[in-house]
């Protein structure tokens, strides 16, 4: 699923069982170019290979890097209407000078200087909002303030009016995950301009969003119909932290509660439906403890992940990199992945499983073991 121009055809003596490349099957070649045709015998080995054989590569792209990027971004690039957003994408290698971290997913570091407005828009694309570090900025939803902290998870379903405004004194970077690639590929996009200006300047402590959903297990009478994706507009770190340490803690109690030893994982749910969050993004909270060592996993669809903190050796395929705090790496489909950490290893991911999953297309392999 890239728009890259199709490779050159294979000629008829490269792929095995062809004719022979006599001018009579030469001409028969050109005659199919000409009447917009391809036969399948030189294809097959592409489309349909033994198991996913992603375009895009495993990558890493250093906080280190991106955020100076981004910085220098801040002093020489204007924030408004048409541009939208000071957004800089990570483009996979693999990926044809695209700007797609993977074949469905859009990673960005975005950047507010003080007092900077991001205009208001809305689009079919489903996004969210994830903080490493800092705060300031309140995204505006549907005139609905929610201030954003490190370790917020902010998730934006698709077609919600949204802006970004800055309202302190320090400027503010953190990261976007989006289904743009995937939109893009299959046609689905829509768009429109709001008002030039963020729809309110307030900065509430708690959004309203927050006020009616953000309380466990209880649900307000008015709200009982299911919606596709999350009303709730913040998953405040204070929650993911204690629902992970609590992980830990039962664990180390002898309660069978944990991914696997040492690795504690929630999922971001939608608390109309207890699915996820948004219907083609999956975001997840990974904790690992000292010393602990992943198994290795394939899985069909991709992921992006972001360090929140800790040091920690990952392997992809046939990359392995020591990662840092804000580090960000992707995981294209069917890559064996494995963590390790040397302090403990605090990770943000986000994926495309929902669409696998709906489509029935899903398949993941631990080493070791099927599932
Ligand atoms: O903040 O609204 O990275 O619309 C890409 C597209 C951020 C946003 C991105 C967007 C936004
Ligand atoms: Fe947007």
């Amino acid at each position: 699923m890239t728009s890259e121009p199709p490779p050159a055809r294979v000629q008829a003596t490269d792929a095995p069982g062809q004719p022979e490349p006599t001018p009579r099957l030469k001409e028969l070649y050109r005659t199919f170019e000409q009447h917009s045709l391809i036969p399948l015998w030189t294809e097959i080995g592409g489309l349909m290979p033994p198991q996913p054989a992603p375009a895009a590569v495993p990558h890493l792209w250093r906080w280190a890097e991106l955020l100076p990027a981004a910085e220098e971004s801040g002093e020489l690039v204007p924030v408004g209407r048409g541009g939208e957003r000071r957004a800089l994408a990570l483009a996979n290698p693999g990926l044809a000078g695209r700007p797609f971290a993977t074949a469905t997913l859009w990673a960005a570091i975005q950047y507010l200087n003080p007092g900077e407005n991001a205009p208001v828009h809305r689009h079919s694309q489903h996004a969210f909002r994830f903080v490493v570090e800092g705060e300031g900025v309140w995204t505006v939803v549907d005139g609905d303030p929610v201030a954003m902290r490190r370790g917020d998870f902010l998730p934006q379903a698709g077609w919600h009016w949204h802006g970004h405004h800055n309202r302190t004194d320090t400027p503010m970077a953190w990261i976007d995950g989006l289904d743009i690639p995937f939109q893009h590929h299959i046609d689905a996009t829509f768009f429109e301009f709001g008002p030039d200006d963020v729809q309110t300047r307030a900065t509430p402590e708690h959004s309203a969003s927050e006020r009616l959903w953000a309380h466990p297990g209880l649900r307000p009478l008015t709200r009982l119909r299911p919606t596709p994706a999350t009303p709730l507009l913040a998953y405040r770190w204070e929650y993911t932290d204690r629902a992970l340490a609590e992980q830990l803690a039962l664990e180390a109690e002898g309660h069978a509660v944990t991914l696997e030893p040492g690795h504690a994982a929630v999922r971001y749910t939608n608390p109309t439906t207890g699915a996820d969050v948004m219907p083609t993004l999956r975001c997840e909270f990974h904790r690992l403890v000292p010393g602990t060592r992943t198994a290795v996993r394939h899985e069909v669809g991709s992921s992006v992940f972001q360090v929140f903190d800790g040091r920690g050796e990952v392997g992809v395929g046939e990359a392995t990199w020591t990662v840092e705090r804000g580090d960000l790496f992707v995981v294209p489909s069917w890559q064996p992945l494995t963590l390790a950490a040397e302090t403990g290893l605090d990770l943000f991911r986000f994926s495309d499983a929902p669409l696998f999953e709906r489509l029935h297309l899903h398949r993941s392999h631990q080493e070791g073991h099927d599932s």
